[in-house]
């Protein structure tokens, strides 16, 4: 955060006058004006993020599904499993959530091994 504090700005202001009436007089003023600050916001945006979201298909196997959520999406075999089994009942499930080149990585990570391994698997990213 950017903080220019009044009573400095002011004497240097005073300092590089040629005008000696506008001479910052600390005696007056400092004791008053010190405590003044102007602030700025921050201008650091969060990045936007992106859903990981899986799609079923009849032939990948269930085991290759839960094995690419624990080892690229950081689940547990529990609830790897249920994302898994949502996905094949409901046609698609999220994976995870994240900025865009983590979730590119992460997708492109998992579509290799399928195609590695000649599943059919889905994927597609979606902006929150
Ligand atoms: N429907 C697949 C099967 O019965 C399992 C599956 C689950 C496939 C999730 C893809 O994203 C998927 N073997």
């Amino acid at each position: 955060m950017k903080r220019i504090v009044l009573d400095d700005f002011l004497h240097k202001v005073s300092l590089s006058s040629e005008n000696e009436d506008n001479d910052y007089d600390k005696d007056d003023f400092g004791n008053k004006l010190s405590s003044i600050v102007l602030e700025e916001k921050p201008k650091l945006k969060k990045p936007p993020l992106y859903k990981v979201i899986m799609l079923n298909d009849d032939y990948t196997p269930m085991e290759f599904v839960v094995e690419m959520l624990q080892v690229y999406f950081s689940k547990t075999q529990e609830q790897a499993t249920e994302i898994m089994l949502h996905i094949h009942q409901r046609g698609l499930g999220i994976c995870g959530l994240y900025t865009y080149e983590i979730a590119e990585s992460k997708a492109n990570q998992v579509l290799d091994k399928a195609k590695k391994n000649q599943h059919p698997l889905q994927i597609k990213l979606e902006k929150e």
